[in-house]
């Protein structure tokens, strides 16, 4: 992709009114547009690393066989009134009316949706186990949208739904995700802190939060100081919980080995046994022809909420330093002199051999090298290729990684078989 051409409206003005680095960084390098009030456009540079996360999340899921599809954003209100969660949602619920006046809303989550689609099509055990998720835009009219597109009132979801015959199994369907997401989130380039949580709207027992520790975290932690070095394993039970369940009179950690941090919640996953398919009268025949609600479990992450939770994490003074696993580009070429014959010859070389191979980003454009340089460490793209008139003399460019500022000397060869092994 050639710099000239990419649509990535970068700026140099600190926007007055975002409060966090994350949503002045989405500014100021050109990946959101705001639209309304929790309402944006996703740019070029942030669809591409949108994409980029989608696309390991639904790597993992396919790991522990839950299936894709796409569910509707918009929804029949009769869906939730079977629910009996169309009044109890509230405000938060953006109600809309069809020609004919019937009664729709725009999705806020899937659990009646995914219920219904159940009970059409399975009608036996052997139906079962099925895990459907999709990952798509939901709305929620929050009354204090906040951070860009932290809280958003538009967002992107990847929320999954599982059916299971007997508790037995839901708790092990329950238990493969929290280890998935585990996974994911590592490798998403994050150390996620899962939390025992309050199940709120969506309802049920047992439930847990993923949060990403961040001092502009909306929610505040306390866990168990072994929790950093935990196994996996561990991190189920080990005492770790948001706000609202802290309670100092009850907690079985003693004060000295508790610790308190900010989180952003990237994650949350619910058991909630059969509350959606009684109340839907979904149901399947066991091998014994008697009739069973399924255990239902719904899971979520927030995938447009990472991007700015990855920024939280990962970003100077300078700009944003994405982890290779989610970055727009894996590189960016860097011509400091578009009009010296030497660096141009340097640099379309390098770009000519990796762009069918790696996601190159090639800056061609007449500007001057200071105001490259700055693009680049604004827009974060991991490794730098600075070629410039005084190394070229000497066949020579520069690896530059964005986050650790470390430069290494290269050939146009060496720089090639660098990134095509
Ligand atoms: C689980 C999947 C649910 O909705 N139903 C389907 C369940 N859970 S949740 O906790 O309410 O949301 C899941 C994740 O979505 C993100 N999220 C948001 N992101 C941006 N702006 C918002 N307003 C917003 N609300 C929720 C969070 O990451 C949350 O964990």
């Amino acid at each position: 992709m050639l710099f000239s051409k990419f649509f990535a409206p970068t700026s140099k003005d600190t926007p007055a009114d975002a409060q966090i680095a994350s949503h002045r960084l989405m500014l100021r390098a050109g990946m959101i547009s705001q639209t309304a009030s929790g309402i944006y456009c996703w740019l070029p540079l942030a669809t591409r690393v949108l994409e980029k996360i989608s696309r390991i999340i639904c790597e993992e899921q396919d790991k522990i066989g839950a299936q894709k599809v796409y569910f509707t954003t918009i929804q029949p209100a009769d869906l939730w009134i079977e629910s009996g969660r169309y009044d109890s949602y509230g405000k938060e619920m953006l109600r809309l009316k069809d020609r004919k006046d019937g009664e729709f809303l725009y999705s806020p989550t899937n659990e009646e949706q995914a219920t219904d689609v159940f009970r059409k099509y399975v009608h036996s055990y052997r139906g079962m186990p099925i895990m459907l998720y999709q990952i798509h835009w939901k709305f929620r009219d929050e009354i204090r949208p906040r951070f860009g597109i932290m809280r958003g009132r538009e967002f992107l979801m990847k929320d999954g739904y599982s059916f299971d015959l007997n508790f037995e199994d839901a708790r092990r369907t329950y238990r493969n995700i929290f280890q998935s997401y585990i996974k994911t989130f590592r490798r998403l380039g994050l150390t996620p802190v899962p939390v025992q949580a309050d199940s709120g709207a969506i309802g049920g027992n047992m439930s847990h939060e993923f949060h990403i520790l961040a001092e502009t975290g909306e929610s505040t932690l306390y866990y168990d100081k072994k929790l950093p070095t935990a196994t996996d394993e561990d991190l189920e039970t080990i005492y770790a919980v948001a706000d609202e369940k802290h309670d100092p009179k009850t907690c079985p950690i003693p004060e000295e080995e508790l610790m308190i941090s900010k989180g952003i919640e990237v994650g949350h996953i619910f058991y909630f046994g059969t509350k959606y398919s009684k109340a839907m009268n979904a149901f399947v025949l066991n091998d014994k022809g008697d009739k069973v609600f399924p255990e239902m479990g719904s899971y979520g992450v927030g995938v447009s909420r990472l991007v700015g939770a990855i920024i939280e994490a990962s970003h100077d003074e300078r700009g944003i330093t994405w982890p290779e696993s989610t970055a727009p580009f894996d590189a960016v070429i860097l011509n400091l002199h578009v009009k010296n014959d030497k660096c141009r010859r340097m640099a379309e070389k390098i770009y000519d051999a990796l762009s069918s191979k790696k996601e190159v980003l090639y800056d061609e454009r007449n500007i001057t090298a200071g105001e490259k340089l700055a693009d680049a460490d604004l827009i974060g793209i991991p490794w730098q290729i600075i070629v410039g008139p005084k190394n070229a003399e000497n066949d020579i460019v520069e690896l530059k990684n964005r986050k650790t500022g470390e430069v290494t000397n290269m050939t146009v060869s060496e720089i090639i078989n660098r990134f095509i092994r």
